[in-house]
């Protein structure tokens, strides 16, 4: 059972200085089966899974030591939400922060936790945190502005699960047999890493709840029968206590709500999760969808199964609660006007390999030969010019503390949750809002582009996260200071993308990085034996930093004339077809021409190529 006293906590607080917490992790495999429906293999930890949540007070280092004891997968983790202050290189990302550890190898991660509230930790290392390498970190701080509110809390984990490996279904993801870019549908859904979970109360009684999407690709709605939450932190930060009865919670984001408990004792109560079924492109007779867990206060009362047969994703989405209406409880005034803006715009494409691809304007995220990081310390003045990070790794260079702003605009019919690594960011605009007409634009060609001299007034005390819900069809707005030098992905933390390359990369003040980060000797022996130069630029040319040849490059473009529909065809034409006319078939589009027009925020002209899944589905 996931429970920790908050008493216990302050007791312990009020006579510590700051500790160092050390874990070891031995990494491997072990066989669970937590749906009850199928054994399958996950990532453990000292022979172990569920993994273990790491408690920390304000203020402790973490100090993890890993070895790679998977024998066949290399592996990583990175520590969701941590802003690495100086230690970026315990960022986790793999090819960004890191190496990837391969197996027979150990990393130490090493950094003090200065941050509230609620955290996780998970894989970062091709795709691999589905297969259930992901758990909470908690952050415990007796100066919360709740912190005598509750008498207890509890962590919940939300997540979709998959019977299948990650890399078996990866393999059938991106294929030509899937030109549409389908993601695989879950099998089952969890919380705290089972089913059917309990949690003790009293009646009349106040506890925190720190809710986690841990999941890879489906967000969820989470509600309790007959009671109300107040929100008070949101991805680490602390809010204004706000009510809500529903909240939508999508893949990395985090919310901590007091619930307070009914007076009587003669029901229990029942915590309910439910699937956002928008995000599926089937849905199987065959998976529950949604899960009952209960607050018990009788333990003799009967445990029921919530009766919600009557809503759908429509009726919940009304009732959701807008996390664009938080406000922060340090206030935080709207940034100024940006020193520094982004404009991109999210795309589904099929490339020239016949696959589905996402694209931040026109590149597919494709890791470059040294991790981003070791380019920014080892290519000396030249580490400002962005043409050092490669073409494909999508780098944006800022200056130190400029004030960013970030145009997200979206031309694909599916949510996605952007992730912004080292930061979180103020939302100061989305579109449509979350409520009742949020899903109205699924499957739906309009496009609401931001419009720079046509918006609705920015809050000006703007929600703060780390992870932010574009819309179907729509967009939002962020602003970020650059006051954190390093490296950062920023990207849509559903895996399924991340693997189709929906992700880009800031170098923060990189004239800074030299000077303020160090690399670990351990960290240079992991890419030695993962066999990954650590020296270069992108394309590890140690010589001439501004010659990317041999830099890795994403897939051409199909050529103009050649529909989306057209692809399809193609595909299914090769999906009926034998091996050998299979690649009659590939190599007769070999005729690859200029791209087409880059997109932009202000450009919603599209070629004939670039459309959104929900296009392709409309023409197949
Ligand atoms: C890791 O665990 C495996 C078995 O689970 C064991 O064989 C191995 O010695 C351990 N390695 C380390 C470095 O602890
Ligand atoms: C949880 O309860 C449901 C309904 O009784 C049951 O179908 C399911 O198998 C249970 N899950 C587990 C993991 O035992
Ligand atoms: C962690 O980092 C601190 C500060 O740099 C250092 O003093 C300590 O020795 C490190 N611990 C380990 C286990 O590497
Ligand atoms: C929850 O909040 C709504 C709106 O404020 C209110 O109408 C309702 O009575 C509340 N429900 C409970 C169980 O407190
Ligand atoms: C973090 O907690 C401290 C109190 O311990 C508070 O003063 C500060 O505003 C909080 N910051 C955020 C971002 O929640
Ligand atoms: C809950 O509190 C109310 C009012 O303070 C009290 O009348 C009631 O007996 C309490 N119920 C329980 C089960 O303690
Ligand atoms: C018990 O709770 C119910 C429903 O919230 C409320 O109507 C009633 O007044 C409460 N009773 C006491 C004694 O507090
Ligand atoms: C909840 O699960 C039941 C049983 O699987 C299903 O009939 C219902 O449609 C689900 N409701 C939602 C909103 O997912
Ligand atoms: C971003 O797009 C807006 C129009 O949507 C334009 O005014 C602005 O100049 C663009 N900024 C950059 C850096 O491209
Ligand atoms: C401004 O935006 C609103 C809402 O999206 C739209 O109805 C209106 O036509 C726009 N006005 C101009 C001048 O573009
Ligand atoms: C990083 O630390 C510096 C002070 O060393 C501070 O000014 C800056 O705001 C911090 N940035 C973040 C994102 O924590
Ligand atoms: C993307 O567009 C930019 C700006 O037009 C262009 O310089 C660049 O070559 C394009 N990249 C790719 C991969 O096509
Ligand atoms: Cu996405």
């Amino acid at each position: 059972m996931v429970r920790f006293s908050a008493a216990a906590v302050l007791a312990f607080a009020l006579g510590a200085v700051a500790k160092t917490v050390s874990l070891d992790f031995n990494v491997s495999w072990v066989i669970v089966n937590p749906d009850g429906l199928a054994d399958r293999k996950v990532i453990g930890v000292n022979g172990e899974w569920p993994l273990p949540i790491i408690n920390v007070d304000k203020g402790d280092r973490l100090v993890v030591k890993m070895y790679n004891g998977l024998g066949d997968k290399s592996t990583s983790i990175h520590w969701h939400g941590m802003f690495q202050n100086g230690t970026n290189e315990m960022d986790g990302a793999s090819m960004f922060t890191q190496c990837p550890i391969p197996p027979g190898s150990s990393f130490t991660y090493n950094f003090t936790i200065n941050q509230n509230g609620t955290y996780w930790y998970h894989c970062h290392t091709d795709y691999c945190y589905p297969d259930g390498y992901r758990q909470a970190l908690l952050v415990h701080d007796k100066d919360a502005p709740f912190a005598n509110q509750y008498k207890e809390e509890f962590s919940l984990t939300l997540s979709d699960w998959y019977h299948n490996m990650m890399d078996d279904l990866r393999t059938e993801f991106m294929s030509l047999y899937n030109p549409t870019g389908a993601e695989p549908i879950p099998d089952a859904f969890l919380l705290n890493d089972g089913q059917n979970k309990t949690f003790k109360v009293e009646p009349n009684t106040t506890y925190l709840l720190r809710i986690i999407n841990t999941g890879n690709f489906i967000a969820q709605y989470f509600f309790i029968e007959g009671h109300n939450m107040t929100i008070v932190e949101v991805d680490g930060v602390y809010t204004e206590p706000a009510q809500a009865s529903m909240l939508y919670v999508h893949i990395a984001q985090r919310y901590s709500v007091l619930v307070t408990t009914g007076n009587s004792t003669d029901a229990n109560f029942k915590i309910v999760t439910a699937a956002d079924q928008d995000l599926m492109d089937t849905i199987p007779d065959n998976v529950r969808l949604n899960l009952t867990s209960w607050l018990v206060y009788d333990e003799n009362a009967p445990l029921e199964s919530a009766d919600i047969t009557t809503l759908n994703s429509d009726d919940y989405q009304a009732i959701a609660f807008d996390d664009f209406t938080l406000v922060p409880a340090d206030r935080m005034p709207l940034l100024p006007e940006p020193d520094h803006q982004v404009n991109m715009t999210v795309y589904m494409v099929n490339l020239m390999t016949g696959y589905n691809y996402a694209e931040l304007n026109n590149i597919t995220y494709t890791a470059p030969k040294v991790p981003t990081l070791y380019t920014a310390m080892s290519t000396g003045e030249m580490n400002t010019q962005q043409v050092v990070y490669g073409e494909y790794t999508n780098p944006i260079v800022l200056k130190h503390n400029d004030v960013v702003e970030f145009v997200l605009n979206n031309a694909d019919g599916g949510t996605h949750p952007f992730h912004l690594h080292g930061h979180n960011f103020q939302v100061i605009q989305r579109e449509p809002p979350l409520g009742p007409n949020f899903n109205d634009y699924l499957n739906d060609n309009l496009i609401i582009g931001y419009d720079p001299n046509n918006h609705t007034a920015f809050p000006q005390i703007p929600a703060r996260r780390d992870v932010i819900v574009l819309p179907p069809q729509g967009f939002v707005v962020v602003r970020f200071v650059a006051d954190n030098p390093g490296v950062w992905a920023f990207h849509c933390h559903i895996d399924w993308h991340l693997a189709s390359g929906l992700s880009m990369t800031f170098i923060e003040a990189p004239e800074l990085i030299p000077s303020r980060i160090s690399i670990p000797e351990d960290h240079y022996a992991v890419c030695a034996a993962a066999a990954v130069p650590t020296a270069g630029n992108a394309a590890a040319n140690t010589v001439d930093f501004t010659d990317l040849k041999g830099q890795n490059v994403q897939p051409g473009d199909i050529p103009d004339g050649w529909t989306t529909k057209g692809i399809v065809s193609m595909a299914f034409t090769v999906l009926s077809a034998v091996l050998g006319i299979t690649s009659l078939v590939y190599y007769g589009l070999a005729d690859l021409k200029q791209r087409p027009k880059p997109a932009s925020a202000n450009d919603s002209s599209e070629g004939e190529v670039a459309t959104s899944n929900s296009d392709i589905a409309k023409q197949g």
